[in-house]
This record gives C-alpha cells, sequence and structure tokens, in this order.
C-alpha cells in the first residue's frame, strides 16, 4: 500500500513509518518539526539527541534498503497537505530519483499538538493547539473529498475524549432511548483539557466528513502511550523515537521510570486513583497496521479503543518502586497537589475489544518490560535534567 503519515517525526510517527516499511508498504512522511521545535523552545530536554527526519530516512535505508520519502512542511497550510493529493508534492528526501505520484491507499493523521499540559500553558498555546490540531484535519478531509475520496483515514484520537463518565464507556457510539425512540449517537464526550477537547471536535470533523462526502475513517480513541524501543529501532539506536520525560510531554509511566533511575520522588498528582488504559507502543504501530489492513467503508467512521489495560496513577507508581527498588534504585513515592482539573477518584469501565477482535495481540506492563524500560533508561542516566520533570502547569 502507499501510506501517508502526517506527523512522522513524531513519538509514534516515525516507529509507525518503520513498522510499515519494513512490511513492505511505501510510505512517506509529512511533518513540520513542531514536536523538536517545541521542545527547545519550552527548553524541556530529551533523554538523547534525535537525528533529523532526513538523517533517520537515509539510517534506515542503508540498513533496509527500504525507502521512506520524506517531506518538510505545516500540514495546518491546505496547500502543502493538498500536495499529497494533487500530484505537486516536493519531496526533502527520497532515495530514488523519479518518486511515485501515485494517490495515497491510507493516511495515517497524527500531525496534532498532542500534549494536554501544553494546550493549558496560557492562550496562545490553547490557540495553537486548537488552529493546528482542527486546521490539519479540515485541509485533511477537504483534500480527500476534492481529490482522493477512497482513501482510508486512520486518525489517533484519545481516550480523553469520553473523559471519567459515572458510566461504561463504549467504544465509540452508543444506542440512545429517548421517550420510547432509539437512535445511535457518538458516545457523550467531555475532555479535561483543551488539547483532549481538539480531538473531540476531529472527531465531530470527521463524523460531518463521513456523512457528508461518504469518506473512510477509523479513528483510535488511544490511552497514554509508554516505551520506545520497537524491533526497528533495535537494528540502530540512532532510529529510536523522541522520548521526553518531562512535565509537558513527557507521559507517566516514562516519567516515572526516568524519575525512578535519578532518585526524583515519583509524581504522583493528588490522590493517584485517577485511572486510564494505557499501551504499549509496539501495540500502537499493531494496532494502526490492522486498522490500515481492514479499513472502515466508504461513510463509515469506524472507533476503537486503543488500550490494552488499566492502571490508576497509584498502581503505577507501586510497580516503578518495586522494580526500581529491585534493581538498586532509591524509588520513593509522593503526592504532589495536582496541578489538572480531573477525578482522582472514579468510575473507570472502557470496553476495548474492537482491535482485538481485528487481530492485534496485547502487551502487558509486565515486569520483564519494566525492566527493559528501566535498562534503556539507566544507559542514558548522566543526560537526565531534574529540573524539567514538574514545573507546575496549571488548569
Ligand atoms: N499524572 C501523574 N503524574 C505525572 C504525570 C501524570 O499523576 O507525573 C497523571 C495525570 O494527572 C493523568 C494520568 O497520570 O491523570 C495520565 O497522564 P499523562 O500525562 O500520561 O497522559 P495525558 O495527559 O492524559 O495525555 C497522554 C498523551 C495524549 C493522549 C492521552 C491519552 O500525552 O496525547 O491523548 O495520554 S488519555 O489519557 O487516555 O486521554
Amino acid at each position: 500500500m502507499d501510506i501517508l503519515i502526517l506527523g512522522g517525526d513524531g513519538y509514534l510517527g516515525w516507529p509507525t513509518a518503520m513498522y510499515l516499511s519494513a512490511r513492505g508498504h511505501n510510505v512517506t512522511v509529512a511533518d513540520n518539526y513542531f514536536r523538536r521545535n517545541a521542545c527547545t523552545t519550552l527548553d524541556v530536554g530529551m533523554l538523547y539527541p534525535v537525528p533529523t527526519l532526513i538523517e533517520r530516512a537515509k539510517i534506515w535505508h542503508q540498513h533496509t534498503g527500504n525507502e521512506i520519502k520524506v517531506a518538510l512542511g505545516d500540514l495546518s497550510d491546505p496547500e502543502f497537505m493538498r500536495s499529497f493529493f494533487n500530484g505537486r508534492v516536493k519531496y526533502a528526501w527520497t532515495a530514488t530519483e523519479k518518486p511515485s505520484t501515485a494517490q495515497p491507499d491510507t493516511v495515517l493523521h497524527y500531525a496534532e499538538q498532542p500534549s494536554a499540559p501544553y494546550s493549558l500553558i496560557d492562550y496562545k498555546h490553547a490557540n495553537f493547539t486548537l488552529q493546528n490540531n482542527l486546521l490539519v484535519t479540515n485541509n485533511l478531509l477537504f483534500a480527500l473529498k476534492d481529490y482522493s475520496p477512497e482513501t482510508h483515514v486512520v486518525h489517533i484520537g484519545t481516550m480523553g475524549e469520553y473523559g471519567t463518565p459515572n458510566i461504561d464507556i463504549e467504544e465509540g457510539w452508543l444506542e440512545i432511548e429517548h421517550k420510547g425512540r432509539k437512535g445511535r449517537f457518538l458516545y457523550p464526550r467531555q475532555a479535561s483539557s483543551l488539547y483532549h477537547t481538539s480531538k473531540i471536535m476531529d472527531t465531530d470533523l470527521m463524523w460531518f466528513a463521513v456523512r457528508m462526502w461518504g469518506l473512510s475513517i477509523t479513528d483510535l480513541m488511544q490511552g497514554p502511550v509508554y516505551g520506545v524501543e520497537t524491533p526497528e529501532s533495535e537494528i540502530d539506536h540512532r532510529l529510536r523515537s523522541l522520548f521526553n520525560y518531562d512535565e509537558i510531554f513527557g507521559t507517566v509511566i516514562n516519567r516515572f521510570v526516568v524519575q525512578g533511575v535519578t532518585g526524583y520522588p515519583l509524581t504522583i498528582y493528588g490522590q493517584g486513583g485517577q485511572t486510564r488504559g494505557y499501551l504499549n507502543i509496539n501495540d500502537t504501530l499493531q494496532c494502526v497496521e490492522k486498522s490500515v489492513l481492514t479499513p472502515a467503508g466508504q461513510g463509515e467512521l469506524r472507533i476503537f479503543n486503543q488500550i490494552m489495560e488499566t492502571f490508576s496513577v497509584s498502581e503505577l507508581a507501586e510497580l516503578t518502586q518495586r522494580i526500581g527498588q529491585a534493581r538498586g534504585h532509591k524509588v520513593e513515592i509522593q503526592h504532589i497537589e495536582n496541578p489538572r482539573k480531573e477525578a482522582e477518584e472514579h468510575y473507570y469501565n472502557p470496553t476495548y475489544s474492537g482491535l482485538v477482535e481485528i487481530g492485534v495481540e496485547p502487551h502487558y506492563l509486565t515486569d520483564n518490560v519494566m525492566n527493559s524500560m528501566f535498562a534503556l533508561v539507566e544507559t542514558y542516566k548522566e543526560n537526565i535534567r531534574k529540573d524539567v520533570i514538574f514545573r507546575g502547569i496549571r488548569w
């Protein structure tokens, strides 16, 4: 398949590009380096330096002979987005002289500002989040309508769209009976950050485009992802995904492992009863691949909940402490005042069977997996900056 990955330089975009390239697909990545630039501007630190997208594509090509085409630009600019569908794309790097101009069979849409704290730094970062995330999605939908309505979109949404309701969470849709009549609606959504709210709005835009123009879209409601190593990154450490452990871009498990290694007391926000569905980065890759191989129908918005198991923050802290201490680290647990506004004790019972039904085989957060994350972070211990771990961006 011809697969275009929007946001191909990010934490998930680059590992996905290699995973699909290794499995015989023709992959193009597009990115504007938002994530790297934001990390530099906000001085958040990264566990290790990561080569540019072009360098990574060249390293991948040297090792495998496979080509990942690179295009650099801002997808919130409609002309850049449309260039992938109207034959005007200008690549920043390709391995071959004449790149194919075929329209993609699939577009993976990761090109979003992905951080809840970033979206609430101040009104400027809130505006950027809304502007980038909604315009990229809208530009994609119009490009498909105008040039390529049969292309299947796989979008990364978030479990945070549902919030933490006091009823079971279904996979995207809810059958409602009201005054004796029944209808099927998007499951009620109520996010607890502006970033998560932008993803709700994405879903609404995509649902509109599916109804009006018959597009084919899969929306993956993903939970927080952990991990870094994938089979493809094991080929050469320079192919590893970027790894953040700061308050803005680091997800909680990755942060806790770094805190454990560096002796920083684990930052449990509030009571620690916040429960979420988590998944290993390797399962993100599987879920996306299975979704690509079994596309949604034309005129279908298909929604899967992309999580493999649930944990509370306190359970994650206890696991980190147990594994860290067995490896000789001093791992303290601390509860700090929650900078976020979120329920700290709540009901949480999401359904997540759809992806397993299309062939995903879950990896779980076992002691072995935690040990391998610790082992990797330990090798970069000298790089860890304690000053970026907590800065207290308040809601
Ligand atoms: N938390 C702590 N201490 C920390 C960091 C986080 O207690 O040091 C808590 C948070 O308050 C939250 C939970 O851990 O209750 C998860 O936080 P997170 O930062 O790992 O995840 P979140 O902000 O929800 O966002 C991440 C990704 C986002 C994705 C989302 C999925 O950054 O792109 O959409 O996970 S979900 O959480 O299911 O909405």
